[in-house]
């Protein structure tokens, strides 16, 4: 089965069920690797993509209890947190100084919260500082606020891009098999919600991105099950830009009996989902999950993209995570340029950003006016 999987990788094309399956369990760590890399070189050549963002869970309080979460927290506890507008402004306000030019928005689904208060936080930011993308709420949080209005997907999604909404981030897809997913957080948005809710922003013109919770109790039938079900959405309508296979952190969660996946698991995954996923065009190593040292080796299995500064991660570092919260772009470049890949910077929407001093702009728009070129404090 390598040589006929080999030959389909040679010649472009698609993989089935079976191979992804005979990838995931049967090859060996070097030539998944090597497979995945000519995929990466043909796609992105020598580059690596980065990006300046900064990071926003505007509530920790969640009526959900997913059992891989250690961000969660009840209503009452002493962890607890939400947001004021004060806090908003403060926060991109930081994320404008730092040159960022996204803003990385997601949290938990507060008990007493109106649909109102989570469009007014797009609002804030957006009229706060206008040149910042939000890349904001995920699709389990879409269908609490279709569920918590009784208005449908499509009417919410529209709220919120009125707002200021730019694009949606992948997470809450965990596994879509039924089998996992009743056991992971059975009471949350389900497979089918999940892909008609980015099938709707998709078809809004948004673009979103996809992920996977691997390394608790799914299997490899579990994890191919998954990556077709995105790569049938893919086709069908195109609106994915990057696919970010996440590692299951295990610390302060109701799974911290279970061990966290290897190095060995980390790159396996990225290398399966750049070989699976023919359509996508990004494959994320995301530093902060995987460590850089992780994500350094990724860029040479199969990712073209490591995510971004950050500022502020809570979500992994609740959950255990040793990585820094933050890096500055020199160390970004720094860990790209040691794994021997070219770095570029993205915007969202993976359109070169251009930097001179203080200011950035979209590659192939002159900054003829402040409307265009933003100024940073570097
Ligand atoms: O939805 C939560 C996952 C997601 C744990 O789109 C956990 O650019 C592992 O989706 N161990 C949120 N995973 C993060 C996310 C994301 C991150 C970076 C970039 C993008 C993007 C999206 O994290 C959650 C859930 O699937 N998660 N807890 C945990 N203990
Ligand atoms: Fe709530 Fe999200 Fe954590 Fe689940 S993963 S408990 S939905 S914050």
């Amino acid at each position: 089965m390598l040589k006929t999987i080999e030959e389909k990788v040679l010649a472009s094309e698609r993989l089935t069920f079976e191979e992804g399956l005979y990838l995931d369990q049967q090859v060996d760590l070097l030539t998944l690797g090597r497979l995945a890399n000519i995929v990466r070189e043909r796609k992105h050549g020598n580059v690596a993509y980065y990006n300046t963002n900064i990071h926003l869970n505007p509530t920790n309080v969640c009526v959900y209890r997913c059992r891989f979460c250690a961000f969660r927290s009840d209503l009452k506890a002493e962890k607890a947190y939400a947001f004021s507008d004060d806090m908003l402004r403060e926060r991109v306000l930081e994320a404008r100084a730092k040159g960022a030019t996204e803003i990385h928005v997601v949290g938990g689904l507060h008990h007493q919260k109106k649909f109102d208060w989570y469009v007014n936080i797009v609002k804030v930011l957006h009229e706060t500082c206008p040149e910042i993308h939000i890349k904001g709420w995920t699709a389990v949080e879409i269908g609490w606020f279709s569920f918590i209005t009784k208005q449908p997907i499509k009417w919410v999604l529209q709220q919120l891009i009125d707002a200021g909404l730019g694009s949606m981030p992948g997470g809450g897809a965990e596994i879509f098999h039924p089998d996992v997913r009743s056991q992971l957080c059975e009471h949350k948005a389900d497979a089918r919600n999940w892909i008609e809710i980015h099938r709707t922003a998709h078809q809004l013109g948004l673009r979103s991105n996809a992920t996977m919770l691997y390394g608790s109790i799914e299997t490899a039938e579990h994890r191919l099950d998954h990556l077709t079900k995105l790569r049938d959405l893919q086709d069908e309508t195109g609106g994915f830009q990057t696919f970010i296979p996440l590692a299951f952190h295990p610390d302060n969660t109701g799974l911290s009996h279970l061990p966290k996946p290897t190095g060995q698991m980390d790159l396996r995954m990225i290398a399966l989902s750049r070989l699976y996923l023919d359509n996508f065009d990004h494959i994320k190593a995301y530093w902060i999950m995987l460590s850089e040292k992780v994500a350094q080796v990724a860029l040479r299995f199969g990712a073209d993209d490591i995510d971004g500064t950050v500022v502020h991660e809570l979500i992994y570092h609740d959950a255990g995570a040793q990585t820094p919260e933050g890096l500055t772009v020199s160390q970004l470049h720094q860990l790209i340029n040691e794994a021997g890949r070219v770095p570029v910077e993205r915007d969202t929407l993976y359109r070169r950003i251009v930097r001179d001093g203080a200011n950035w702009w979209v590659a192939g728009s002159q900054p003829t006016s402040n409307l265009i070129a933003h100024t940073s404090v570097v």
